[in-house]
């Protein structure tokens, strides 16, 4: 799998905001007062700063029948912490397991809920200026689930990771609490994911030159905050990330794709925050002008200090580790147990685990078959010297040498925690 330095991807973004800010965005698709409201947010760093990633999330007025739940796979509480309309994976679910996350405990982050789609009357519909005749939205070139399948195949396994897992750790570790979804660790997963390559999908339908953005729609309901309808959720790929390893996928761990997690057909977007990988995609604008949303503007950039004003892009995730462990595991004293964890970064392959138990910094031994993989898992002998409470860390260093600081560096919405985590354990 080829990886396209995220520095570049910064770069093209950064472009993408100086176009914004110069006035020269293409708006289309973006409700009037949702462009309004984004303006000011991207215009004032203190709107920035005081910007609010919203939790609760309904367009049913009050008094309506909610309908279903956010969610359709059963949530049983050993398995997941429930998290408003998202689903948090409890990382004692993973004892014990493969290298891939068994579906019914991947974790589900959704900004309303899973919508039912008929596979019989759904179409992929792309248009834009960067096809060839510019077919406008209402006249797409399109793919049935069958003709996605008549394409040929491919197989890939990687991790889907929300940029905001992590997050209550900027509270509890460091007392910069910041909004949105509290997030522990457990908002990650790798899975075998198959379809058809976006590149072959978009070079059928008459990729031109011109093109430069990407930007698919999922058909979940429009999103509302604040009294905001900022439409469906949408966020805009660079032209060279969406022809490199981007896949539209319509199986998961070799079934076909959940309705939780995107079916009939989702995006995946290897080692780029969550956010990317848009489910139940539906329209997929092609255009030959950057492309805007509110979820390259307004969310999943980084805001706060020692950030740009109108905030810096966010495309790969950052370097984490977590113990396959309750939290506030109890442990026997005296007895020799094997601690087991896993490591991640959207960079690429972990190099190294360390792991202290009480008494210093040691290797952990890492599962060699799991090297060059989006995630790592390994091991640590652990015989806990005394009774009472003690912390657990683990700290991972990827490819490109990023690894996990004691303290990671806060930002306002609380995006890409990447500090070492320390996870209590009770010996009795
Ligand atoms: N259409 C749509 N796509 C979406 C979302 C959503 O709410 N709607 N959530 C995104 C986010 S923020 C994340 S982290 C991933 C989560 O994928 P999963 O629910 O399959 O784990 O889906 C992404 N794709
Ligand atoms: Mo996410």
């Amino acid at each position: 799998m080829s990886r396209t330095p995220s520095w570049e991807e910064a770069r093209h973004d950064d472009r993408r905001a100086r176009q914004w800010l110069a006035g020269r965005a293409d708006g289309r698709g973006v409700p009037r007062q949702a462009l309004l409201e984004l303006g000011a947010a991207m215009g004032a760093l203190a709107a920035a700063a005081r910007e609010r990633e919203p939790v609760a999330v309904t367009a049913d007025p009050v008094g309506v029948d909610p309908g279903p739940a956010p969610i359709v796979k059963p949530l049983p509480e050993a398995l997941f912490d429930r998290l408003d309309t998202n689903a948090e994976m409890r990382w004692a679910a993973m004892a014990g397991q493969g290298y891939v996350v068994p579906t019914d405990r991947f974790f589900v982050r959704n900004h309303t809920r899973t919508p039912r789609i008929d596979p019989d009357d759904w179409r992929l519909s792309l248009f834009g200026s960067g096809l060839r005749g510019r077919p406008g939205r209402d006249r797409p070139v399109e793919f049935g689930v069958a003709d996605l399948r008549r394409l040929p195949a491919e197989r890939i396994t990687a991790l889907v990771e929300c940029a905001g897992n992590g997050r209550r750790f900027f509270d509890s570790q460091q007392g910069t609490p910041a909004p949105g979804v509290a997030w522990g660790l457990g908002g990650v997963g790798v899975a075998h994911w198959t379809g058809v390559r976006l590149s072959t999908v978009l070079r059928r339908a008459g990729l031109t030159d011109a093109a430069v953005d990407v930007q698919p729609e999922g058909l979940d309901p429009e999103y509302v905050t604040g009294g905001v309808n900022l439409g469906r959720v949408r966020r805009p790929l660079p032209l060279r990330k969406a022809l490199d390893d981007v896949l539209l996928a319509y199986a998961m761990n070799d079934e076909p794709l959940p309705a939780d997690h995107g079916f009939p057909v989702r995006l995946v977007v290897p080692g780029w925050i969550g956010i990317s990988s848009i489910k139940w995609v539906g329209p997929v604008e092609v255009s030959a002008a950057p492309l805007f949303s509110p979820w390259n503007t307004r969310f999943y950039r980084m805001f706060g200090p020692g950030h740009a004003a109108a905030g810096d892009p966010l495309t790969a995730q950052s370097v984490k580790s977590a113990f396959a462990l309750p939290w506030d595991a109890r442990v026997p004293v005296g007895a020799e147990v094997l601690l087991h964890g896993r490591s991640w970064s959207g960079n690429g392959p972990i190099r190294e685990v360390r792991v202290d138990t009480g008494d210093g910094w040691r290797p952990a031994d890492l599962v060699a078959a799991d090297a060059g993989g989006p995630w790592q898992r390994w091991t640590a002998v652990w015989r806990p010297p005394a009774p009472g409470r003690h912390h657990l860390r683990a700290r991972a260093t990827d490819v490109t040498g990023a690894g996990q600081p004691d303290r990671a560096a806060p930002n306002a919405l609380g995006y890409l925690f990447d500090g070492v985590v320390r996870h209590p354990v009770t010996a009795v």
